[in-house]
């Protein structure tokens, strides 16, 4: 098979996971955990920072699961709307992903781990509120980003969404943050939240 996708679905491989099944391209998801599995010599011959996910597209290897996405949405994406079609929407789905790994992604994982990830005993509710104060401001970017609009760049979901969503969107379950005070962010990760592709790439975990 062409594209192999490294990782178990229960981590980050899940945003690449939902990518590839909004493409409804075939792939085969090699199960390489992040416990163990990715220190291994094979797995880090794929991606030598020992993380999962990977990905082998016909030889092209890659990570990062936010690039990784920005490449299958590229090339895979076009005529399925994935990838947008003016440059400049291309530049603002490459901004917004940089932007989620950089400005939302530690204060997110820093509710996530004090919440759900780390073992109850080591859990520190004050950390968790902390990071929730310091995600407050990339939300509060993102609620004026969303004001008018469905999506980030209009009015169609594009890799931009699924992005930003991938590393946002277990904020509300899992790491219990409300955003009564932002609606159009509500909106928005109920709207991404409910689309068929991403129940799909969950349903793996099982
Ligand atoms: N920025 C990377 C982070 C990848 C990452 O940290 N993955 C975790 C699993 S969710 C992992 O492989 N951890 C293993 C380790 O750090 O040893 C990405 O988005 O792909």
């Amino acid at each position: 098979m062409a594209i192999k996708l490294y990782g178990i679905p229960q981590s980050r491989t899940s945003r690449c996971l939902w990518m590839l099944e909004e493409l409804g391209v075939p792939y085969e998801n090699v199960p390489v955990s992040f416990v163990g599995d990715a220190q291994k010599p094979d797995f880090l011959k794929i991606n030598p920072n020992g993380r999962i996910p990977a990905l082998d597209d016909d030889g092209v290897i890659l990570f990062e699961s936010l690039a990784i996405n920005l490449h299958l949405a590229r090339k895979y994406g076009a005529g399925k709307g994935l990838w947008p079609k003016s440059p400049d929407d291309q530049s603002r789905a490459i901004q917004w992903s940089i932007w989620a790994m950089t400005e939302v992604e530690p204060p997110a994982m820093r509710v996530l781990m004090n919440r759900a990830f780390l073992p109850e005993p080591q859990r520190n509710e004050a950390e968790a509120k902390a990071g929730e104060q310091a995600l407050s401001k990339p939300v509060g970017v993102l609620e004026g980003a969303l004001r008018g609009r469905q999506y980030l760049l209009g009015e169609s979901f594009t890799v931009a969404d699924l992005n930003v969503h991938g590393v946002l969107g277990w904020a509300p379950t899992l790491g219990r943050v409300k955003f009564d005070a932002t609606p159009n962010v509500a909106a928005w990760l109920k709207r991404c939240g409910e689309r068929p592709a991403l129940a799909r790439a969950m349903a793996r975990r099982s």
